[in-house]
Parts: structure tokens; sequence; C-alpha cells
């Protein structure tokens, strides 16, 4: 470290410690200093993209003096902190959210709107942060929101994608993917760390240390250099920030002169090709594991940078090894991280010299995983011959890791056999697999769910054997929850101000369980009327948005039904759209003077599906080959729409969810672990129209059962249907009938392409239940149009829903994970 002098080291000290100046003047100044020298720009040719880069890069520098300063007043109070370990982060957009966050957005419209532009382009110049797939990642995002604005010492960390979440074109009805180059412009938000670095190691060969007793050597191994960005994460009405730091691979060193010097231009730059690609691309499946060389790879440099980076800040404590778990909780986001857990052992034995034992009992008392998912395909396992390549340490850390853990169970169930093949981490198949959520189990304090129902299944499914070697205790529920900050009062600013005057002041941002005041106003005659215009401005605005991406006209009159998710069997698009062909058929068969009558309806899809995912991509080809009939029918006109907008994402779904007035979570019982666009749709006014699964059950108990649509088998009676032959051989009720017959019939197109999605509608195909549940969603749908016809009745519902939503937000999860698994205490950042 150089040493300053004491004259230079007081003005810098000075200088940090002042907040910058929030008048508009400063604000203007530092906007035009960052656009006439960073950015070389001078008034005659700044656009709307140079405005954002400035304000954008202006807003970061108070957020960059803002995390450092959080950062050293943890270290100095010296604070347990939490890192929550994910492979996604999916953050959209976060100018306006930063802004809203520090106070200063009327202050930096006024600036903008000085130079010349309107603040609502401005933010629509931001690309979005896309480095995840869904709900995974997007609670991620929540999470360290959360952190921050509740004062937690507690980093993210990630991995730092080149290109994210692919963009989805839709070309004749089909899905076209396209890379998300996303860091093509400066990114304001991002912090490079070139100081901050790993070395990573793989392939190679193990051998016993010469100079560690219990120790080994990893050698002959390929060595990459992992690099940190940081992403400060603003908290709103707290000077706290909060990180997200991201691991990238470094390349330059790579190049490989001799070679170019010999003439050999591609072997010169192999190797770092080879680094590139490590985080290159984010593996684009949700609830989908494909057990890929290159994503083992990504996983491990992730992990190995983090824990290394995690060890190091632990060091500067001072504190003795006994004390780790006292200063460091790590939650594990999925399995995608475990491997964090041989890691963590693997350091401690290998590199600072510890026992099998004393290092084990800090690994187990360090980390804590969530489970996400039941589905089979989601579950990581890896190949035990690829894991021993790539990581042969590791791999023989997780085989001693299982054979303790099975003498334990041995001694605990003596002689049965059954229970140590079911159990072991590594499962006896050819080749041999190392279940991944088995050593997150075993490597972890607490394993928890992240809904109720979510958190009972497993314990009853999938985790039962463990939950008899451990007991129950270590099986806890988490309810997942969204971040109020953005899912309400930046997305919806006409709401946010409603509520605001209900609660009396904007508190409840923070504190979301504030706005159950609303139910005081649900009586007031203006006050629902100002709620009902508040949707109806919303709904214009998201029509405006359909007319921009999809070219399609859609009155905001009519009743907006809205399924925006990934696109996912479980999740069964396909049971709405082939509703919506119930729909139109009905219409069609209808005298227009009762056609006028029905309540109009705009069907709303929009999601993508994994690259690799046949049956989901014909999903998309379905309902966009139905939008085309429906839409351009005479007959049918404002009656029915059907849209489906492409490339769903962060910053489309703040347009999409304020807008519904019905929303579709409607995943086969037992298979959507929690969700979370369902809170988001509720606490903007929309109700819900889903089946009895994950958050949905939650939400029902907070909101009360009558005033949300549920349908549908139960998650206990699922398996009867699955399983059962007689069951198969009964043919679909008519009404699915007559939908097979009018895909059939052409009207579509080429109805052989739709063949596999009949097959999987009905019969021994049908895992997920649609021809089961199908009649029953006939019916809500009844229910929800009767009542949409009733104004009074359904704005009453719908202020009741949002102002019972406290529960759902995700301070509230963060405080349950504070206090039931990390043991970690909010400090309001004091400097
Ligand atoms: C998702 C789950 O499918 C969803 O139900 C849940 O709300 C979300 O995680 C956040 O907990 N990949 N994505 C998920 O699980 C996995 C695995």
């Amino acid at each position: 470290q150089p040493k300053h002098s004491d004259h230079l080291n007081s003005e810098f000290v000075d200088f940090v410690s002042k907040e910058l100046p929030r008048d508009e003047k400063t604000i203007l100044t530092s906007i035009i200093t960052l656009l006439s020298s960073t950015f070389f720009k001078n008034p005659h040719n700044t656009t709307s993209v140079d405005a954002y880069n400035g304000a954008a890069f202006s807003i970061r520098n108070r957020l960059l003096r803002r995390l450092d300063g959080t950062d050293q007043f943890f270290n100095s109070i010296k604070a347990k902190r939490v890192y929550y370990m994910s492979l996604e982060f999916l953050i959209g957009r976060t100018f306006d959210n930063a802004m809203l966050a520090l106070g200063l957005k009327n202050e930096y419209s006024n600036a903008i709107k000085t130079l010349g532009y309107r603040m609502e382009d401005v933010i629509d110049e931001e690309r979005d942060a896309a480095l995840g797939n869904g709900g995974l990642g997007r609670l991620a995002a929540c999470f360290v929101d959360s952190l921050a604005c509740s004062n937690y010492p507690g980093w993210g960390y990630g991995l730092r994608y080149k290109y994210g979440m692919f963009q989805q074109q839709i070309i004749n009805g089909y899905q076209v993917e396209a890379p998300d180059c996303w860091l093509d412009n400066p990114n304001p938000w991002e912090f490079p760390r070139p100081e901050i670095s790993y070395k990573v190691k793989f392939y190679g060969n193990v051998a016993k240390s010469a100079t560690i007793p219990h120790g080994y050597t990893w050698e002959n191994a390929v060595e990459y250099d992992a690099m940190a960005f940081d992403v400060p994460v603003p908290g709103y009405g707290t000077k706290n920030v909060g990180n997200i730091r991201l691991w990238s691979c470094k390349t330059n060193n790579l190049f490989d002169l001799s070679r170019f010097n010999s003439g050999d231009y591609s072997g010169a730059t192999a190797n770092m090709i080879a680094a590139d690609m490590l985080t290159n691309v984010l593996y684009p499946n949700d609830n989908h594991n494909n057990g890929k060389e290159l994503r083992l790879k990504q996983e491990y440099l992730f992990v190995s940078a983090t824990i290394q980076d995690v060890i190091a800040r632990f060091k500067t404590s001072g504190k003795a090894w006994s004390e780790f778990s006292h200063m460091v909780a790590i939650q594990l986001n999925d399995t995608h991280p475990a491997l964090g857990i041989a890691e963590l052992q693997r350091i401690l034995i290998d590199d600072e010299g510890m026992e099998w034992d004393q290092a084990w009992a800090i690994v187990t008392k360090t980390f804590a995983f969530t489970n996400h998912t039941i589905l089979p395909e989601a579950m990581e396992k890896w190949s035990v011959p690829m894991l021993g390549k790539i990581l042969p340490r590791h791999l023989g850390i997780i085989y001693d890791i299982n054979l303790y853990f099975l003498q334990h169970v041995e001694k605990l169930y003596p002689n049965d056999r059954d229970l140590l093949a079911k159990i072991s981490i590594i499962e006896e198949s050819s080749p041999q697999q190392a279940r991944m959520a088995y050593l997150a189990i075993v490597g972890s304090h607490h394993v928890n769910g992240v809904a109720q129902i979510h958190s009972d299944i497993i314990k009853d499914t999938i985790f039962s054997d463990f939950v008899k070697v451990y007991g129950p205790d270590k099986f806890v529920n988490v309810t997942n929850g969204v971040a109020p900050r953005r899912w309400v009062n930046q997305c919806n600013p006409e709401l946010a101000s409603l509520i605001t005057e209900a609660v009396g002041d904007d508190s409840w941002v923070n504190h979301y369980s504030k706005s159950s005041k609303l139910e005081e106003f649900v009586d007031d005659e203006d006050f629902r009327r100002r709620w009902w215009e508040v949707k109806q401005t919303k709904k214009d605005q998201l029509a405006q948005y359909i007319k921009s991406t999809c070219g399609i006209e859609v009155s905001s009159n009519a009743l907006f039904d809205i399924q925006v998710k990934r696109i996912h069997e479980y999740k069964r698009q396909l049971m709405n759209i082939l509703s919506v062909i119930y729909r139109y058929n009905k219409l069609k068969n209808m005298a227009p003077q009762m056609r006028k009558e029905q309540v109009p309806r705009v069907v709303v899809f929009a999601g993508k599906a994994a690259s690799g995912y046949y049956i989901a991509k014909l999903i998309i080809k379905l309902i966009n080959s139905v939008a085309d009939v429906v839409n351009n029918d005479k007959d049918i006109g404002d009656s029915l729409k059907v849209v489906f907008i492409p490339d769903y994402c962060v910053s489309a779904a703040e347009v999409i969810i304020p807008a519904s007035d019905i929303s579709q979570h409607i995943s086969t019982a037992g298979t959507e672990a929690s969700g979370t666009s369902n809170m988001k749709f509720v606490m903007n006014g929309g109700l819900i129209l889903g089946t009895v699964d994950g958050a949905n059950v939650e939400i029902t108990e907070e909101v009360g059962d009558e005033q949300i649509f549920m349908f549908g088998v139960l998650a206990h009676e699922v398996d009867d249907f699955r399983f059962n032959q007689r069951y198969h051989a009964t043919p679909p009720d008519s009404a699915l009938q007559s939908v097979f017959d009018t895909i059939r019939s052409g009207l579509f197109g080429n109805p052989d392409e739709f063949n596999p999605l009949i097959d999987c509608s009905h019969g021994a195909g049908d895992n997920y239940l649609v021809s089961v549940d199908f009649p029953s969603y006939l019916m809500a749908h009844d229910a929800v149009e009767e009542l949409y016809k009733d104004n009074d009745a359904w704005v009453t519902k719908s202020i009741l829903c949002a102002a019972r939503m406290g529960k759902f937000s995700s301070d509230r999860s963060i405080d349950d994970y504070a206090e039931n698994i990390w043991n970690i205490e909010p400090t309001a950042a004091d400097f």
C-alpha cells in the first residue's frame, strides 16, 4: 500500500466523507462535465443516449461513494456478513431505481430537461442487465435490493456474462434467438476492479502434500484469472449501498506471443478463447439442467473466486478461524454454487492446514441452501468422470464427504442398504453421477424451500430421507417476496402516489405492510374511482406498448388477461391458448348481438422458451398462429384479441404487470415452487386466476379465498391422475375435444405441426394434467367474467387484495433469512 502524505490524505478523507450537494445546479454541472470529458461530446452532437450516459454516470459516482462508505462502516464494526451466491441476477434497468433510491429523480429530471430531453425517453435508453433466466434470477435481484434497503451487511456474488439472456424475436410466429450484446455500450452500473482477481485452476492431478500433513497439492492444472466487477445496489431512503460482485475471466494475459511469432495465429489465441468462453454466456435454461462441461467450469470459476474473496475479507478482520462462521454466512441460490462447499473444505485443508473435522465444522456452520424446484429435469447432477477430469481434488473431497456422511447414516439405520443407496451423494448409475442437491444438504446447516407448500413437499418427497437423518428442524420455509421499490413504486408511480396518500407518507416503500391502510379506503367512492383510473392509465400505456411492439391495436376497455413467464409445459401456457381457442369458437357461434354483450378480452402472453426446448417453442408458434386468425377475424373485432409480446424481460414486465385485470398462474399443482410475478400483479391491483400451487396458496390465505379465482386438482391428487391407466384411456371432455378438432381442421395452419401439443394435452402424454383441469379452468374463467361486469365489486376486490400483500415484500423474506438462517443484524451505516 502506498503511503500518502498527511496533507493529501486529509484532503482526500475530507472529500469522500462529505455527501455531494443535491441541488439541481450541482447535478447539471456533473452531467455536463461527464459529457464534455468522459464522453467527448458538445452541445451540437449530444443525443438522448448521451444524456442517459451523462446522468447515469453522475448517479453512479454518488453510489460508489456510498458503497465505499457502507463497506468501510461494516468493516469498522466487524459486522457478520452474508453472501448470496447466485449464478443469476436478473437486474433489469438501474437508472430510474437509483434516482428514486437517492431521492433525486426530480432534480435529475430537471437537469435532463435543461439539456433538452424528456426523462421518459432517457430512461428508455438503458439496456436491461439480463443476467438471469426468470424467477430464480429475479429473486436474487430483489433480495440484494432488500439487503441494501434494510441495512444488512450483505452482498451478492455472481458471474458477469458478456451475453445475457438471449433476445427473442418472433418471425412468422416462431421464436428466433439473437445474442444479447448488452455490454456494447458503456455500462455505468459496473465498476471494474482489476486489483481484485484470483487464480482458478482446472484439470491436472493431485498429490499428497509434502508440507501439509492432511493436505494435497493440485498440480499440472490450467490456471485462469477471475477479475471482479462491482455493481452497486442502491438502498432506498438509506445511505446504505449494497454490492453485487460479478466475476469475469481475464483473457489478455493468455495471448501466446511465441506461437504468434511462429505464424500460428489461431494457436496464439486458443487459450484466450477458451478462457473467454468461461464467462461468455448465460445458459438460457430455466428449471432445466443439461450437464454440460462448460457449465461446470462456469460454476467452479464463480465458486472459487467467491470463496477466495470471502476468505480474504475475513482475514482482514484479524479474527481466528474459529470465528469464521460468526463473521460469514453464505446462502446457496439453488445447487448452482454448491461446489462452494467442497471448495471451502479444500482451501481449509490444503492451504490452511486444518484437519478434516475442524474444516468440516466451519463449512457446515457457514453454508445454507435454498431449493427452488422439485422438477427432476432441473436437478443438477455431474458425471463423476467429468468431475474427476476437471476438478480432481474436489471429486476426492466429495467422496470423503459422502463416506463420512454414509457412515453417519449407517450408525443411525444399521443394515439399511436401500437407504444408503438412495441417500448417497454419488448415484450408482453408469457413469456415476454426483447429486448436487445432496451435497448441498449435507454441507449446509439449513435447507429451505421458497413457499410453504413447496417446503412441505420437499420434506415429504425428494428430501424425505434427509429428514430421517437430520430431523425436521434443518428444513425450513422462507416464502419468497418481491421488492416494492421496483414492483410498485418505480413501475407504477400513479398507484404509488395513491398508496402514499392512504398511508400518509411514503414509508410503505420500505415497510410494505403499511399498505394495509388502503383497506380503510375501500368504501371511499372517490378513492375507488381514482384507483380504477390508475388501472385505466396503466392499461392505456400497455395498449400503446402493444401497438409499438406488435403492431396490434387493442381496446383498453377490454378485460386484460395476462400470462407472462418462461414458457414451460408445467406452467401450462398451452392450457391457456387452448381455452382461447374454445372462447373463439364460442364467440363465432354466437349471434352478433349476443357477442356484443360479452366482456371483451385481450389475452396477453409473453415469455421466452429455452433454445433447445422443442415443445415450448411449438407452444409459442401455436399462440401466434391463433393470434393471427383471431385478430384478423372481422366478426370478432374487439371481443377477443390475442397478443404475444416478444422479448419478455424485466423492463417489459414493468409495463405489463401494472396493467393486468387478471393474471394467470396456472401451473399443475405441486410443480411451481413459488412463483413471484403473482405477488407483483396483486400488489398492482390485479386479481389472480390460479391453481392451488406455490405462493398462490399463501396469497389466498392473506387476501381471503373470496378474492381469488382458484381451480384445479390439488398437489396430493396429481400422481393419481398422472399414473392412472384408466384415466389415460378416458377421452377428453367435449370442450377440449372441440378445441382439438379446430386445430386439426387446419384453421391455424398445418395441423400436423401441432400434433405434439394435442398429444401432451390428453391421455398418457398429459403429464401436466391439462385435460384434467380444463373443465374447472373454463368455469373459473366464467367466474372472472361475471365479476368483471360488476365494476364496483371488481374494484373492491382489487383494493382489498393490494392492501393485504404486506407479507410478500422481499424485505420480509430477508428478515426471515437473517433471523432464522443467517443470524445477522441490520445496522444503518453511519458515515
Ligand atoms: C424458480 C421456480 O420455478 C419458481 O417457482 C420460483 O418462484 C423461483 O425459482 C424463485 O424461487 N429455476 N428457476 C426456479 O427454480 C429453478 C431451479
